[in-house]
């Protein structure tokens, strides 16, 4: 198959309920929309769900754009390829900017799909027909707030809540959410917020008694080391997420024993093929995964159930229904959580349909090339 054509779409939604971390509040996201189509005319999608600004990682939705145009695109026209993998190692040479290249791989896995009428998940090897979903709540102005979005979340049937948590909001809220439901399934992420101090270790050790799932990320992404000093200390899991962002960053969880569940992003890793090499070095170390989300659009979030649905994704996943996201989502019919589990589709693809003029109207920038 080659890539005779590429759209980007950078698209711009407002969220509906506006989402803090430790590090920034946003309202809205720019992602940008790969649409790829082939020789036989056939259409693939992703995503790029960078962030706008580099908070969470160094990548933006405009050096994203940058990359896409003049690195990625280039690399992926008019290539011949088999498998996603033969045409991924026409931009490994790129370093970084891994969102912008899992856009590019779940837009050939999406192809890939198509081209032999499968559903991504099954081509990916997945084996679950449905997926448990969490919500990731951000930081709210008071513990009453937060309190009113954990029962909204709740009572919408979601069985995990996952707290931003940062210094100067970490052991109350978690303290009076835990007070409110003995029983949720609850874990804490600080993005990495947590300086390497006696003081972060003695609030650390306070949310060890909170009977959490696991500790996500609290120290800053590059600090293995200081993460394991933590896991030996605390009995609660401790999750990397912005830490691993190839298999040598998951080596290196394994063997210092940094973290012992690992949150993976398709966008984090660089794309669908990152995300299936990690889920299957995880397996082997015993690590149970869960997938992580960037607030995707519909694009990405049918990629996010797909790769979640392979077999040691065995954590709630980040993968909420659109609706607690967007008024109107990207994809025809919205991603749909029922009492906090999404079904895998198995249509074609992604098997979701993209509303081509809903991301047309919300369109900010494009960029169209071809062979
Ligand atoms: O750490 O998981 C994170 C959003 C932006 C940046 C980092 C993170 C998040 C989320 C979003 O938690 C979760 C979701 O998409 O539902
Ligand atoms: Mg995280």
């Amino acid at each position: 198959m080659r890539i005779t054509r590429i759209t980007l779409f950078e698209v711009s939604l407002p969220l509906l309920h506006s989402f803090e971390t430790s590090s920034h509040r946003k309202s809205g996201l720019r992602h940008i929309l790969v649409r790829a189509v082939d020789d036989d005319g056939r259409t693939g999608w992703g995503e790029i769900a960078s962030p706008t600004d580099p908070y969470y990682t160094s990548e933006i939705t405009d050096t994203a754009w940058s990359v896409a145009e003049r690195y990625i695109t280039p690399a992926a026209l008019g290539t011949e390829w088999d498998e996603p993998a033969a045409l991924e190692s026409t931009w490994s040479k790129v370093r970084g900017h891994e969102f912008t290249k899992a856009g590019f791989s779940a837009a050939a896995w999406d192809l890939h799909a198509r081209a032999q009428e499968r559903s991504l998940a099954s081509v990916l090897g997945g084996t679950r027909t449905e997926v448990v979903a969490g919500v990731s709540l951000g930081i709210e102005p008071s513990i009453d707030e937060l309190l009113t979005q954990v029962e909204r979340q709740v009572s919408a049937g979601y069985p995990r809540i996952k707290l931003k948590i940062a210094p100067g909001w970490d052991a109350e809220p978690v303290r009076a959410v835990r007070s409110h439901y003995p029983d949720l399934d609850l874990h804490v992420d600080a993005n990495g917020a947590y300086p390497d101090t006696a003081e972060s270790a003695e609030i650390l050790r306070a949310l060890d008694e909170q009977s959490l799932t696991m500790i996500e990320q609290p120290y800053e992404p590059r600090d293995f080391p200081a993460h394991a000093r933590l896991q030996r200390r605390i009995g609660t899991p401790v999750c990397l997420d912005e830490s691993v962002v190839d298999l040598a960053d998951l080596r290196t969880m394994i063997e210092l024993d940094a973290g012992r569940v690992l949150n993976i992003k398709v966008s984090r890793m660089g794309g669908l093929l990152a995300a299936r090499r990690a889920h299957d070095v995880a397996r082997d170390a015993g690590i149970p995964v869960w997938c992580g989300g960037m607030h995707e659009f519909g694009v990405g979030r049918a990629a996010n159930v797909a790769i979640s649905s392979l077999p040691n994704f065995t954590l709630p996943s980040d993968v909420s229904g659109s609706a607690k996201y967007y008024a109107r989502d990207v994809i025809t019919s919205p991603v749909v959580a029922v009492n906090g589990v999404v079904a895998v589709p198995d249509g074609p693809g992604i098997g979701y349909d993209v509303d081509v003029e809903w991301v047309r109207q919300n369109t900010v920038r494009t960029a169209d090339l071809t062979i």
